[in-house]
């Protein structure tokens, strides 16, 4: 089984990990975090350097990479981790849990996330280091751009899209032909029934724009 190698010892690596194993393609070598961590493993998977260490592990033979380090509305820190594993050379599969039901139409780029109880339907597509949580529906047609994280239970109707780095909050809703921007932020529990542009922040019901202090992410 070929090794990989995880970047980012929190809470969300350790649903990566999980789906990993149940995936059974790929054979965890460790996990990397920023700084030297006190905790020694991660669900049995051991810390085995920070960052700077990357190109050494590469040296050693070790070609596949996943960032398990998350996102609640700024993936900035996710792009950069993914502009240092290209550049380093490393290949960034998608880690999709079995549990997962995605039609065989759908288009998937590198690096993504898919959780547990996901749906995924006909004819979507989804971009680059998404983040498709914990029992997310995304119905046909959809497309969801690179570095969107798509909460727990949310919703999305068909033909719906959304735009770049833009973060859908737990349980939202989406009714179908929704065009939302890039950099958005829609809020846990809304309701979206109009078009969001870019950078704009919504949340309630139905889904309205606030000021991005107020946001339920
Ligand atoms: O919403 C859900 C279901 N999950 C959230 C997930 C998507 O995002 C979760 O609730 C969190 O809000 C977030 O999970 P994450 O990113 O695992 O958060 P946290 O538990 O705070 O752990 C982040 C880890 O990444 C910490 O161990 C940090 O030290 C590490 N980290 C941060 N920056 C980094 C870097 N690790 C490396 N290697 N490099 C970095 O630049």
């Amino acid at each position: 089984m070929e090794k990989i190698i995880l970047i980012g010892a929190g809470g969300h690596a350790k649903s990566v990990i999980d789906s990993l194993k149940a995936q059974g393609k790929y054979e965890p070598a460790g996990i990397i975090d920023k700084t030297e961590v006190d905790d020694t493993h991660v669900l049995s998977i051991p810390i085995i350097g920070t960052d700077e260490d990357l190109p050494r592990f590469y040296e050693k033979g070790i070609r596949h990479a996943f960032v398990t380090v998350g996102s609640i509305g700024d993936t900035r820190i996710r792009q950069r981790l993914y502009e240092k594993l290209k550049a380093i050379g490393f290949i960034l599969p998608d880690i999709i849990d079995p549990s997962a039901v995605i039609s065989p139409t759908v288009k998937l780029g590198e690096g993504v996330f898919i959780g547990k109880s996901v749906t995924v339907n006909a004819s979507s597509s989804i971009g680059d280091m998404a983040i498709i949580n914990t029992a997310a529906v995304i119905e046909h047609e959809c497309t969801i751009g690179n570095f969107c994280h798509i909460a727990p239970a949310a919703a999305l109707c068909g033909n719906v899209s959304i735009g770049e780095n833009t973060h859908i909050g737990t349980n939202a809703t989406i009714i179908q032909g929704i065009k939302v921007g890039s950099n958005a932020l829609v809020g846990a529990g809304s309701v979206v029934l109009k078009d969001i542009p870019d950078k704009v922040h919504v949340a309630g019901v139905p889904a309205r724009e606030i000021n991005s202090k107020e946001t339920i992410k």
